[in-house]
């Protein structure tokens, strides 16, 4: 499951994205993450949620055609929670190339959420690795 790691990192350092070639959109989707509600967390709860924060969440739906979105661009901020919420119909691994890098294992059927934060400017590419797309580009602004 974890082969492609050491490569994926390497390529991640030297070329900014494991999934290089993917064309990205350039700002033609608006982004806009509309406040969905995350009341029903299943799991865990969030423990030490941020009264008032604004955090960006992103919801990530991972299909038999592969993910959605597809290379969307997200602008955050410079130590902002970011919550992804995956959505699995198939197993994957959902990779955020930020460093400490995050990975989400999903099984079909599961809905996953990970909050984390990105301490520096810069893109930061959230992949599919079952099937090397990108999901969502990380825009980390300071
Ligand atoms: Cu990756």
């Amino acid at each position: 499951m974890r082969t492609t790691w050491a490569g994926c990192v390497l390529g991640a350092l030297l070329l900014a994205g494991c999934g290089a070639g993917e064309d990205v959109p350039d700002a033609s989707t608006s982004s806009t993450p509309s406040a969905t509600a995350t009341a029903t967390a299943s799991g865990t709860p969030p423990t030490s949620a941020t009264p008032d924060s604004e955090g960006v969440t992103v919801e990530v739906r991972l299909t038999a055609d592969g993910p959605q979105p597809r290379g969307k661009r997200v602008k955050v901020k410079v130590g902002e929670p970011v919550t992804l919420t995956v959505t699995a119909e198939v197993a994957d691994e959902v990779h955020v190339h930020s460093d400490p890098e995050v990975s989400i294992d999903v099984q079909p059927g599961e809905t996953v959420s990970r909050t984390f934060t990105l301490d520096r400017p810069g893109q930061v590419a959230v992949e599919s690795h079952e099937t090397h797309a990108t999901i969502v580009q990380l825009v980390v602004r300071p």
